[in-house]
C-alpha cells in the first residue's frame, strides 16, 4: 500500500457525502477520495464537485476489483452494508462501515464469521462516538478506577425531528443501537437485559412511532443505565450522558444542543475516520469491530422484543470469537 489510502465511498447520501467532504478536507491526512459508488450517478457527481482524479461507479463491485483502491467506506443504508462488506473482506480490503454494520444479529454474525475465515479483522464500525472527547473523559475514569466503580449511566439522545418513514424499529436499531455501543464501550461489559417504556405519545409521533420512550438496560456487572429517547423533541439535537460512580459524578454534552448529529460529532467523526486511515495504512485495524457491530445488533432485537413486551429481555450473544478477544 502506498502511503495514502486510496479511498472508495459506497453511498454518497447524507454520512457518504459528508465523509467524502471530511476525507478531502485538511483535517484528515494521509487519505483521498478515489471512487464514489451511488446507484443514483447524479447524487455521486454532486458529492464529488470540486474533487480532482475521482472515478463513479454505480455497480460497487467495479470500484472494489479495481486496482486503484485500498479501502472502502461504507455509508449506504443498513440493508445494503452486507453485500458491499462480503466482497470487500474477501478482498482484503479494510472497510470503513456506517453503523449499523448490518440490520440484525444473524446477517451480523455472518460478517464476523467472514472475518474469522480471513483471520484477520479488517471491519471498523462507525460507532462514532467512542471517539468523542466526553465519552473517552468518562471512559478513563472507568479504566482508572480514581472515581471509584462505575454505578449507574444516565443518557439522553434527543432529536429535533426525524423523517416520515421512521418506525418504532428505528429507535432502537438507529438511534439507541448508539447508546448500546456506547454503553459496551464505556462500561467494558456486554449488556445482559434491556427494557423500553412508553407512555404518553407526543402529537408529532407519527405512526407507530412511540416517542419519547425510556430504554433501561443493564450489565453484566449490574450497572444500571437509563436512556430517555425523544426523537421528535423539535427544540434540537442533543446527546448527553451522566456517569455516576462511588466517589464522583461525570457528565458530558449538557451544554451543547445542535440542530443535527453532524456539528454535535464533527470532532468525532474526524477523530474515527483518522484512526481508520492510520490504522489502515498500518495494514491494521482499530475501534469499533465487526463484533462490536454484532452484539449491538444484538442488544437491539432485545430492545426490540422489549418493547412490544414491556417485559425485560436478555440479550443472546454466541461465543466471542479467539480474533476478538
Ligand atoms: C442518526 O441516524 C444517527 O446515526 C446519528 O448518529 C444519531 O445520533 C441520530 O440520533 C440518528 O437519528
Amino acid at each position: 500500500m502506498s502511503n495514502e489510502l486510496r479511498v472508495a465511498v459506497v453511498g454518497a447520501g447524507r454520512m457518504g457525502f459528508d465523509h467524502i467532504k471530511r476525507i478531502e478536507s485538511d483535517r484528515i491526512k494521509g487519505a483521498r477520495v478515489v471512487a464514489v459508488v451511488d446507484i443514483n450517478e447524479e447524487v455521486a457527481q454532486r458529492a464529488v464537485e470540486g474533487i480532482e482524479d475521482v472515478k463513479i461507479y454505480t455497480d460497487f463491485h467495479k470500484a472494489i476489483e479495481s486496482k486503484g483502491v485500498d479501502a472502502v467506506l461504507i455509508a449506504t443504508p443498513g440493508f445494503l452494508h452486507a453485500p458491499v462488506l462480503m466482497p470487500a473482506i474477501e478482498a482484503g480490503l479494510p472497510v470503513l462501515c456506517e453503523k449499523p454494520l448490518t440490520p440484525d444479529s444473524a446477517s451480523s454474525w455472518e460478517i464476523v464469521q467472514a472475518e474469522v475465515e480471513a483471520d484477520k479483522k479488517l471491519v471498523q464500525v462507525g460507532f462514532m462516538r467512542r471517539f468523542d472527547g466526553g465519552y473517552r473523559t468518562i471512559r478513563a475514569a472507568v479504566e482508572s478506577g480514581l472515581s471509584g466503580e462505575l454505578l449507574q449511566l444516565e443518557c439522553e439522545h434527543i432529536n429535533p425531528d426525524v423523517p416520515e418513514s421512521y418506525t418504532g424499529r428505528n429507535l432502537i436499531d438507529d438511534t439507541v443501537v448508539h447508546e448500546f455501543d456506547g454503553v459496551r464501550f464505556l462500561t467494558g461489559e456486554e449488556i445482559k437485559t434491556v427494557r423500553a417504556l412508553h407512555g404518553k405519545k407526543s402529537k408529532y409521533a407519527t405512526g407507530e412511532l412511540q416517542d419519547p420512550a425510556k430504554v433501561i438496560m443493564e450489565t453484566e456487572s449490574g450497572i444500571l443505565v437509563t436512556v430517555n429517547t425523544h426523537v421528535t423533541s423539535q427544540y434540537g439535537y442533543s446527546v448527553t450522558t451522566k456517569a455516576i460512580f462511588e466517589d464522583n459524578h461525570l457528565s458530558v454534552g449538557n451544554d451543547l444542543v445542535n440542530s443535527s448529529f453532524e456539528p454535535r460529532f464533527v470532532d468525532a467523526y474526524d477523530q474515527e475516520v483518522q484512526a481508520w486511515v492510520d490504522a489502515a495504512l498500518k495494514g491494521e485495524q482499530t475501534g469499533p469491530s465487526a463484533w462490536d457491530g454484532y452484539a449491538a445488533a444484538a442488544c437491539c432485537e432485545a430492545g426490540l422484543a422489549a418493547l412490544e413486551s414491556g417485559e425485560a429481555v436478555a440479550v443472546e450473544l454466541n461465543e466471542k470469537p479467539d480474533l476478538y478477544k
